[in-house]
């Protein structure tokens, strides 16, 4: 009965179509929680809701629907699309790099197997997809300086490899079925409040919360490894305006985005602007070392900026800024 009155209260008419009910996947790593919350401001609390395998910390939790949502359990994610009329998926859910690396086999079953099935869910309820790349959808034969869009992709890690594969699926699924789907390939992202997990590109997370911590940084990788990076502001906004962007705009389905590149050692000189007394030594770890080396040093967003209108907000200077004011605040 309660159903039934629910289906046919007014307050519960589908949104209108320019309203959309969201549902992000792998909704706890470093991205999602962000993410809803730019998504919740825009289009309201109700009509995005977070997702993972894990409980949720309370903030989390209390900040707006949460659900469990397993991406290897097609009935379970699909019996969530059907329930919350779902029309927009945001796939977070993958395994990233180093860890990878350490775990083929999960990787392989998470982020092929699990995208897999939001794929065929997609096409299912016409959905508009997104699914992140990344700069390790490139390899050391592709041009690193800068990677266009459309190059040879031979990365070496079962990331970047299933990547490609989201990117060629989610291509061939529009081209063929008229899939809504929409990649963007992302560099490192800078984040305060979540940490991302086993990625190349976290020392330049770590490195903020130690200089302020112990005053030490030990670096995995070495002083002179370039490669494309955004801060997390920036990673959300491109995410919503391309999402959000019409379909006739869009030439491409998969695109770069990029906001600036840097070495550790260019981290280090701007960090130590603010806090002189830095200190920090180099270990390099051969995995990460050897994945960032097959890596692009700088992204080509040109086509990002021209269709869409992709424009970063954060250079070098003011990412350094923002993160140690941010992590100051948190510690007081
Ligand atoms: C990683 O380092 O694995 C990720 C990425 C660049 O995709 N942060």
């Amino acid at each position: 009965r309660q159903i039934s009155q629910w289906n046919s209260d007014e307050s519960s008419d589908p949104p209108p179509s320019e309203t959309p009910r969201v549902l992000i996947t792998g909704g706890l790593g470093q991205l999602g929680v962000g993410l809803a919350r730019m998504l919740r401001q825009q289009y309201g609390t109700e009509n995005v809701i977070l997702s993972d395998i894990k409980k949720p910390p309370t903030e989390v939790f209390k900040s707006g629907p949460f659900v469990y949502a397993d991406v290897l359990d097609f009935k379970n994610l699909r019996e969530l699309v059907v329930n919350n009329r779902i029309t927009w998926l945001v796939h977070y859910s993958a395994l990233l790099s180093a860890v990878g690396e350490a775990n083929v086999s999960l990787a392989r079953t998470i982020n092929i197997t699990g995208l897999h099935n939001v794929l065929d869910l997609a096409l299912e309820n016409c959905l508009r997809l997104f699914v992140p790349s990344t700069i390790g959808a490139f390899g050391p034969s592709s041009p690193r300086d800068p990677a266009p869009d459309l190059c040879v992709q031979r990365p070496r890690t079962i990331y970047g490899v299933s990547k490609v594969h989201g990117e060629l699926m989610g291509e061939y699924l529009h081209h063929k079925y008229g899939l809504d789907f929409r990649c963007l390939r992302y560099p490192g992202i800078i984040s305060v409040n979540t940490k991302p997990g086993g990625g190349t590109t976290d020392y330049a997370v770590q490195i903020f919360h130690d200089a302020l911590s112990t005053g030490h940084h030990e670096c995995y990788l070495r002083p002179d490894t370039r490669l494309p990076m955004m801060h997390i502001a920036d990673c959300h906004r491109a995410t919503i305006e391309f999402m959000q962007a019409p379909e006739y705009q869009l030439s491409l389905r998969t695109y770069n985005i990029s906001a600036m590149s840097f070495t550790p050692e260019e981290l280090v000189e701007e960090i130590r602007k603010h806090l002189p007394h830095l200190k920090v030594t180099y270990n390099p770890d051969p995995v990460r070392q050897n994945i960032a080396d097959s890596w692009p040093v700088r992204f080509d967003d040109s086509n990002a900026r021209r269709d869409w209108g992709w424009q970063p907000a954060y250079g070098l200077p003011e990412l350094v800024t923002d993160m140690l004011n941010t992590i100051r605040e948190k510690r007081t």
